[in-house]
C-alpha cells in the first residue's frame, strides 16, 4: 500500500504515524496492542471488555495496535451498536477550528434566486430530522494498522433539500459545495493559497431526503472535533463528504476541482474492457463501498462464537459469510434489532468444532444487488491502484 495518505489523514492520529515510520509493525506493535486490548478494558473504557460473564474474549495473533490516547474503534471488544463516543474516530485537515460556534452562521449563495444567511437558532426552527448513519473514513482499512476510523452515530438536524429548494435553485446549478470554516494554506502549482476546506455533492445527492445539516451527535450538542456546531450527514458515503464546520453553501454551475474534490480523495482503478484492455480510471471518493470485519471471537460453555460488522453504503446488505480456513463460507446471522439504511449490521456464527490450535477467519459481505466483498487477490483489488476506498476481505488469526 503506498504510505503518503495516512499522513493526511493522521492530523489525527500522530502516534500512529510514528509507529509505521519507526517501522515497528512487527512482534513489538503485536505485543502493544494485546497487552492494551485487554487489559485496560473494563475500567477505562465505555466500550468495556466486549464480553459477559462466564464468556472468554479470544485474542487476535494479530490484535490491532491502539494509538494511546487517540479516540478510534476498539474491534476487538466490539459490543455497542451505537460506538461509544471515546471510540469515535475524528479526521482534521487544517486542525480544529478555534470558536466556530461564536457568532455562527451559514451562508447560503451562489446560483440561488433567495440566497440567505441563516443563524444556529434558525437552523434549530426549521423542521428536525433524526438519521442513525455510520461514518467511516475513506482510509480506514487502507493500511494493516489503521481500522478504527468507522463509528455508528445517531445524528439530528434539518433536512438539506427542503432548504436547498426554498433557496430557488436556478436551472443551470449543477452542484454544491459545502465549505468549512477551517482552512490552510495550500500548494497550487507554483505557489501557496489559503483554502477552506471544501466537498461538494451533486444537485441530484445533495437533494436526497436524507442529507442533513446535523447540530448534534447522539442528542447532545455536536462536539468540537466532530464539527461544532453544524456538519453535512450524507448517510451511505464516505465521511470525506461530511463536511465538518459547514459555514457556506454554494449552488454553482461549474465543477470545483480542489484538493478534496480532484487531488486528493480521488481513487485510481483499472477497468477491464471487453477487448481486454485496461482503462485506468481515476474517480473521486463517493459512496461507501461494500465491507465486513471479523470483529471478536467469544468462548462459551458450548464452543466459539464469531462476531462482526458489515456495511454496504446505498445497496442494502443482504448477507454475511464467513470462512474458517479452508473450509467452505458459511452463512452468518444478521442481527436483526437493528436494521436502519445506512447502518453497519452486527453478525454471529457459532463455530461448534473448534480444533485447538491456530485458525484464520475471514467474512465477505454481499449486497442487495448481488455485489461480494472482494478478497485480496481478486481484480477488484489488485487493479485499485490508491489507498482510498480499501473494502478487501480481511483475514484475522487466533489461536484456540
Ligand atoms: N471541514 C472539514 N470537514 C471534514 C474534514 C475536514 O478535514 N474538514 N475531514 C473529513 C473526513 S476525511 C472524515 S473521515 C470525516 C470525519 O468525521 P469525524 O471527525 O467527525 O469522525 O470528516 C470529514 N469532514
Ligand atoms: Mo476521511
Amino acid at each position: 500500500m503506498p504510505d503518503i495518505p495516512i499522513q493526511s489523514v493522521s492530523a489525527e492520529l500522530p502516534s500512529r504515524r510514528r509507529v509505521i515510520q519507526r517501522g515497528l509493525l512487527g512482534a513489538a506493535a503485536l505485543t502493544v496492542g494485546r497487552g492494551s486490548l485487554y487489559a485496560v478494558g473494563a475500567e477505562d473504557r465505555a466500550g468495556g471488555t466486549g464480553v459477559s460473564a462466564g464468556e472468554e474474549l479470544i485474542p487476535f495473533l494479530d490484535a490491532q495496535p491502539l494509538a494511546p490516547g487517540k479516540a478510534t474503534l476498539h474491534w476487538d471488544t466490539l459490543t455497542d451498536w451505537i460506538t461509544p463516543m471515546d471510540q469515535f474516530f475524528g479526521v482534521q485537515h487544517y486542525g480544529v477550528p478555534k470558536d466556530a460556534a461564536e457568532g455562527y452562521k451559514l451562508e447560503c449563495t451562489g446560483l440561488l434566486d433567495k440566497p440567505r444567511t441563516l443563524t444556529l437558532d434558525d437552523l434549530k426552527k426549521l423542521p428536525k430530522k433524526e438519521i442513525t448513519a455510520t461514518l467511516e473514513c475513506s482510509g480506514n482499512g487502507a493500511s494493516k494498522t489503521f481500522m478504527g476510523a468507522i463509528g455508528n452515530a445517531k445524528w439530528t438536524g434539518t433536512p438539506l433539500a427542503p432548504l436547498l429548494r426554498e433557496c430557488g435553485l436556478a436551472a443551470e446549478a449543477i452542484e454544491i459545495a459545502f465549505w468549512g470554516s477551517d482552512h490552510k494554506s495550500e500548494k497550487i502549482r507554483d505557489a501557496e493559497y489559503d483554502q477552506n476546506f471544501a466537498r461538494t455533492l451533486s444537485i441530484a445527492d445533495a437533494l436526497r431526503d436524507d442529507v442533513i445539516l446535523a447540530y448534534e451527535m447522539n442528542g447532545e450538542p455536536l462536539a468540537a472535533g466532530h464539527g461544532a456546531p453544524v456538519r453535512l450527514v450524507v448517510p451511505g458515503w464516505y465521511g470525506i463528504a461530511w463536511v465538518k464546520w459547514l459555514t457556506r453553501m454554494e449552488a454553482r454551475d461549474r465543477r470545483l476541482m480542489n484538493r478534496f474534490t480532484a487531488r486528493d480523495y480521488v481513487t485510481l482503478r483499472g477497468k477491464e474492457l471487453p477487448d481486454g484492455h485496461v482503462s485506468w480510471q481515476e474517480s473521486s471518493v463517493g459512496p461507501m463501498n461494500l465491507k465486513s470485519m471479523v470483529a471478536k471471537v467469544v468462548r462459551r460453555k458450548d464452543g466459539i462464537t464469531v462476531m462482526g460488522a458489515a456495511w454496504s453504503g446505498l445497496t442494502p446488505l443482504k448477507s454475511v459469510e464467513v470462512k474458517i480456513d479452508d473450509r467452505e463460507w458459511l452463512a452468518s446471522k444478521i442481527d436483526d434489532s437493528h436494521s436502519e439504511p445506512y447502518t453497519w449490521r452486527f453478525w454471529t456464527i457459532d463455530w461448534t468444532d473448534p480444533k485447538p490450535g491456530e485458525h484464520t477467519l475471514v467474512s465477505r459481505a454481499i449486497d442487495a444487488k448481488g455485489n461480494v466483498q472482494p478478497a485480496q487477490e481478486d481484480a477488484a483489488i489488485k487493479l485499485k491502484k490508491t489507498y482510498w476506498e480499501a473494502n478487501q476481505q480481511w483475514p484475522r488469526r487466533i489461536k484456540v
